[in-house]
Protein backbone atom coordinates (compact mmCIF):
# COMPACT_ATOMS: atom_id res chain seq x y z
CA UNK A 1 0.00 0.00 0.00
CA UNK A 2 1.38 3.47 -0.88
CA UNK A 3 -0.05 6.63 0.70
CA UNK A 4 0.51 10.43 0.21
CA UNK A 5 -0.62 12.78 2.13
CA UNK A 6 -1.21 16.18 0.91
CA UNK A 7 -0.75 18.78 3.26
CA UNK A 8 0.67 22.35 4.49
CA UNK A 9 2.63 21.08 7.52
CA UNK A 10 4.43 17.56 5.80
CA UNK A 11 7.38 17.91 8.35
CA UNK A 12 4.63 16.87 11.18
CA UNK A 13 4.41 13.40 9.78
CA UNK A 14 7.73 12.89 10.01
CA UNK A 15 8.19 12.02 13.59
CA UNK A 16 5.19 9.41 13.98
CA UNK A 17 5.96 7.84 10.32
CA UNK A 18 9.69 7.04 11.30
CA UNK A 19 8.98 5.91 14.58
CA UNK A 20 7.78 2.39 16.10
CA UNK A 21 5.70 0.16 14.69
CA UNK A 22 4.56 2.39 11.47
CA UNK A 23 8.56 3.35 11.34
CA UNK A 24 9.34 -0.37 10.96
CA UNK A 25 6.77 -1.45 9.00
CA UNK A 26 7.82 1.29 6.29
CA UNK A 27 11.60 0.05 6.52
CA UNK A 28 10.19 -3.53 6.00
CA UNK A 29 8.25 -2.34 2.61
CA UNK A 30 4.58 -3.38 4.13
CA UNK A 31 4.01 0.21 2.85
CA UNK A 32 5.22 3.77 2.08
CA UNK A 33 3.74 6.95 2.79
CA UNK A 34 4.97 10.12 1.61
CA UNK A 35 4.01 14.18 3.10
CA UNK A 36 3.72 16.23 -0.21
CA UNK A 37 3.46 19.88 0.83
CA UNK A 38 0.56 21.68 -1.07
CA UNK A 39 2.03 25.12 -1.16
CA UNK A 40 4.88 24.03 -3.34
CA UNK A 41 1.96 23.60 -5.98
CA UNK A 42 0.22 27.50 -5.45
CA UNK A 43 1.39 29.78 -8.72
CA UNK A 44 0.67 33.10 -7.13
CA UNK A 45 3.53 35.35 -6.49
CA UNK A 46 3.10 34.84 -2.67
CA UNK A 47 2.41 31.41 -2.83
CA UNK A 48 -0.92 31.70 -1.28
CA UNK A 49 -3.30 28.68 -0.53
CA UNK A 50 -6.06 30.24 1.40
CA UNK A 51 -8.43 33.10 0.72
CA UNK A 52 -11.23 35.13 1.82
CA UNK A 53 -15.17 32.82 1.34
CA UNK A 54 -17.59 34.17 -1.37
CA UNK A 55 -20.31 35.50 0.56
CA UNK A 56 -18.08 36.92 3.69
CA UNK A 57 -18.29 35.36 7.00
CA UNK A 58 -14.54 34.44 9.34
CA UNK A 59 -11.36 32.69 8.10
CA UNK A 60 -10.31 31.69 5.06
CA UNK A 61 -10.66 29.25 2.57
CA UNK A 62 -8.42 26.71 1.04
CA UNK A 63 -7.93 27.72 -2.68
CA UNK A 64 -8.77 25.22 -5.46
CA UNK A 65 -6.23 25.80 -7.98
CA UNK A 66 -2.82 24.28 -5.44
CA UNK A 67 -4.83 21.41 -4.65
CA UNK A 68 -5.96 20.23 -7.63
CA UNK A 69 -2.28 20.70 -8.91
CA UNK A 70 -0.97 18.76 -5.95
CA UNK A 71 -3.31 15.79 -6.44
CA UNK A 72 -2.86 15.74 -10.43
CA UNK A 73 0.72 15.72 -10.00
CA UNK A 74 0.62 13.16 -7.10
CA UNK A 75 -1.68 11.14 -9.50
CA UNK A 76 1.04 10.72 -12.06
CA UNK A 77 3.14 8.89 -9.57
CA UNK A 78 0.29 6.04 -9.18
CA UNK A 79 -0.42 3.37 -11.79
CA UNK A 80 -3.65 3.06 -10.94
CA UNK A 81 -5.67 6.06 -10.28
CA UNK A 82 -5.62 6.07 -6.15
CA UNK A 83 -9.03 6.52 -3.60
CA UNK A 84 -8.72 10.55 -2.86
CA UNK A 85 -9.75 10.46 0.59
CA UNK A 86 -10.49 13.91 2.28
CA UNK A 87 -10.39 14.33 6.29
CA UNK A 88 -13.45 16.12 7.28
CA UNK A 89 -15.65 16.44 10.06
CA UNK A 90 -18.27 16.28 7.68
CA UNK A 91 -17.00 12.72 6.50
CA UNK A 92 -17.89 9.14 7.37
CA UNK A 93 -17.17 8.47 11.01
CA UNK A 94 -13.98 6.22 10.70
CA UNK A 95 -14.27 2.39 12.99
CA UNK A 96 -12.79 -0.53 12.37
CA UNK A 97 -14.92 -1.80 9.48
CA UNK A 98 -14.17 1.21 7.56
CA UNK A 99 -10.30 1.00 8.58
CA UNK A 100 -9.97 -2.56 7.50
CA UNK A 101 -11.92 -1.51 4.18
CA UNK A 102 -9.15 1.27 3.34
CA UNK A 103 -6.38 -0.96 4.16
CA UNK A 104 -6.78 -3.28 1.13
CA UNK A 105 -6.37 -0.09 -1.23
CA UNK A 106 -3.42 -0.01 -3.45
CA UNK A 107 -2.84 3.33 -3.52
CA UNK A 108 -4.63 6.38 -0.87
CA UNK A 109 -4.75 9.81 -1.28
CA UNK A 110 -5.63 11.83 1.97
CA UNK A 111 -5.99 15.51 1.72
CA UNK A 112 -5.88 17.55 4.45
CA UNK A 113 -7.67 20.80 4.85
CA UNK A 114 -6.62 23.87 7.13
CA UNK A 115 -8.05 27.31 7.78
CA UNK A 116 -12.05 27.09 8.19
CA UNK A 117 -12.75 24.88 4.89
CA UNK A 118 -12.11 23.48 1.36
CA UNK A 119 -13.49 25.27 -1.66
CA UNK A 120 -16.40 22.99 -2.39
CA UNK A 121 -15.08 21.93 -6.13
CA UNK A 122 -12.21 20.38 -4.55
CA UNK A 123 -14.62 18.01 -2.55
CA UNK A 124 -17.07 17.62 -6.00
CA UNK A 125 -14.27 17.27 -8.26
CA UNK A 126 -11.45 15.52 -6.64
CA UNK A 127 -12.22 13.78 -3.46
CA UNK A 128 -13.86 10.01 -3.78
CA UNK A 129 -14.91 9.73 -0.06
CA UNK A 130 -14.62 11.80 2.95
CA UNK A 131 -13.36 10.62 6.79
CA UNK A 132 -14.12 11.97 9.86
CA UNK A 133 -12.33 10.70 12.99
CA UNK A 134 -14.71 11.95 15.32
CA UNK A 135 -17.39 14.37 15.96
CA UNK A 136 -15.64 17.03 17.11
CA UNK A 137 -12.65 19.69 14.71
CA UNK A 138 -9.47 20.02 14.34
CA UNK A 139 -7.02 22.70 13.50
CA UNK A 140 -6.03 20.74 10.29
CA UNK A 141 -7.04 17.55 8.76
CA UNK A 142 -3.06 16.27 9.60
CA UNK A 143 -4.04 14.79 12.99
CA UNK A 144 -7.01 12.77 11.57
CA UNK A 145 -4.60 11.45 8.43
CA UNK A 146 -1.98 10.39 11.11
CA UNK A 147 -5.66 8.29 13.22
CA UNK A 148 -6.89 7.27 9.87
CA UNK A 149 -3.42 5.78 8.22
CA UNK A 150 -1.91 4.24 11.62
CA UNK A 151 -5.70 2.47 12.34
CA UNK A 152 -5.37 1.14 8.29
CA UNK A 153 -1.61 0.13 8.53
CA UNK A 154 -2.30 -2.49 11.47
CA UNK A 155 -4.46 -5.10 9.18
CA UNK A 156 -1.57 -5.15 6.24
CA UNK A 157 -0.10 -8.73 7.17
CA UNK A 158 2.97 -8.38 8.97
CA UNK A 159 2.76 -4.55 10.62
CA UNK A 160 1.29 -6.07 13.77
CA UNK A 161 3.92 -9.00 15.48
CA UNK A 162 1.28 -11.40 16.00
CA UNK A 163 -1.24 -12.64 13.67
CA UNK A 164 -3.30 -13.58 16.30
CA UNK A 165 -3.90 -10.06 18.00
CA UNK A 166 -6.62 -9.15 15.22
CA UNK A 167 -8.45 -12.20 16.31
CA UNK A 168 -8.31 -11.06 19.90
CA UNK A 169 -8.61 -7.67 20.25
CA UNK A 170 -11.37 -5.23 20.63
CA UNK A 171 -14.05 -4.70 17.98
CA UNK A 172 -12.86 -7.85 15.81
CA UNK A 173 -15.26 -9.97 17.53
CA UNK A 174 -17.77 -6.84 17.99
CA UNK A 175 -17.11 -6.40 21.87
CA UNK A 176 -14.59 -4.58 24.39
CA UNK A 177 -11.53 -6.32 24.91
CA UNK A 178 -11.16 -8.17 28.17
CA UNK A 179 -8.81 -7.01 31.34
CA UNK A 180 -5.31 -8.12 30.81
CA UNK A 181 -2.43 -8.59 33.72
CA UNK A 182 1.23 -9.01 33.51
CA UNK A 183 4.36 -10.69 36.36
CA UNK A 184 3.79 -9.88 39.38
CA UNK A 185 1.13 -11.46 39.83
CA UNK A 186 1.08 -9.78 43.17
CA UNK A 187 1.58 -6.21 43.13
CA UNK A 188 1.23 -4.02 45.57
CA UNK A 189 -1.29 -6.40 47.34
CA UNK A 190 -3.71 -6.46 44.15
CA UNK A 191 -4.18 -10.09 42.89
CA UNK A 192 -4.66 -11.08 39.28
CA UNK A 193 -7.47 -12.68 39.32
CA UNK A 194 -6.13 -16.40 40.52
CA UNK A 195 -8.14 -18.49 37.06
CA UNK A 196 -5.41 -17.16 34.83
CA UNK A 197 -2.60 -18.29 36.42
CA UNK A 198 -4.52 -21.89 36.55
CA UNK A 199 -3.50 -23.27 33.23
CA UNK A 200 -6.63 -24.25 32.56
CA UNK A 201 -7.42 -22.91 28.50
CA UNK A 202 -11.28 -23.46 28.80
CA UNK A 203 -11.65 -21.54 31.85
CA UNK A 204 -9.46 -18.82 31.51
CA UNK A 205 -11.23 -18.55 27.80
CA UNK A 206 -14.58 -18.40 29.59
CA UNK A 207 -13.36 -16.19 32.04
CA UNK A 208 -12.79 -13.74 29.19
CA UNK A 209 -15.56 -13.60 27.10
CA UNK A 210 -17.67 -13.34 30.31
CA UNK A 211 -15.23 -10.28 31.17
CA UNK A 212 -15.78 -8.78 27.45
CA UNK A 213 -19.54 -8.98 27.70
CA UNK A 214 -19.74 -7.39 30.78
CA UNK A 215 -17.32 -4.51 29.83
CA UNK A 216 -19.71 -4.10 26.85
CA UNK A 217 -22.75 -4.17 28.52
CA UNK A 218 -21.75 -1.65 31.39
CA UNK A 219 -19.73 0.98 28.78
CA UNK A 220 -21.16 0.24 25.13
CA UNK A 221 -24.21 -1.43 25.31
CA UNK A 222 -25.20 -1.03 21.79
CA UNK A 223 -22.46 -2.67 20.60
CA UNK A 224 -24.38 -6.01 22.09
CA UNK A 225 -27.32 -5.60 19.73
CA UNK A 226 -26.00 -7.28 16.75
CA UNK A 227 -24.29 -10.22 18.97
CA UNK A 228 -24.93 -13.46 18.99
CA UNK A 229 -25.10 -13.92 22.87
CA UNK A 230 -26.28 -17.62 23.64
CA UNK A 231 -29.17 -17.47 25.87
CA UNK A 232 -27.34 -18.97 28.57
CA UNK A 233 -24.56 -16.14 28.15
CA UNK A 234 -27.81 -13.52 28.14
CA UNK A 235 -29.14 -14.83 31.17
CA UNK A 236 -25.70 -14.36 32.93
CA UNK A 237 -25.40 -10.68 32.15
CA UNK A 238 -28.89 -9.77 33.24
CA UNK A 239 -27.86 -11.01 36.59
CA UNK A 240 -24.61 -9.18 36.82
CA UNK A 241 -26.03 -6.56 35.51
CA UNK A 242 -28.77 -6.64 38.27
CA UNK A 243 -26.05 -5.73 41.21
CA UNK A 244 -25.00 -2.71 39.39
C1 LIG B 1 -12.50 20.64 6.70
C2 LIG B 1 -13.03 21.82 7.06
C3 LIG B 1 -10.93 16.48 10.22
C4 LIG B 1 -11.37 20.17 7.34
C5 LIG B 1 -12.44 22.56 8.07
C6 LIG B 1 -10.37 17.69 9.86
C7 LIG B 1 -11.67 17.49 12.24
C8 LIG B 1 -11.59 16.38 11.43
C9 LIG B 1 -10.77 20.89 8.36
C10 LIG B 1 -11.31 22.08 8.72
C11 LIG B 1 -10.48 18.77 10.70
C12 LIG B 1 -12.21 15.08 11.86
C13 LIG B 1 -9.59 20.39 9.09
N1 LIG B 1 -11.12 18.63 11.89
N2 LIG B 1 -13.17 15.13 12.80
N3 LIG B 1 -9.98 20.00 10.41
O1 LIG B 1 -11.85 14.05 11.33
O2 LIG B 1 -10.69 22.74 9.75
Amino acid sequence: MKISVLTLFPEVFGPYFSASVPGRAQENGLFSMEAVNIRDFATNKHHHTDDAPFGGGAGMVMMPQPVFDCVEAVKKGYARPPKVVFMSPCGRVLDHTLARSLSQEEGLILLCGHYEGMDQRVIDRLVDLEVSIGDYVLTGGELAAMVLIDAMIRFIPGVVGNSDVHVEESFENGLLEYPQYTRPADFRGDLVPSVLLSGNHAAIAAWRRQQSLLTTARRRPELLEGEALTPKERAWLAEQLKTD
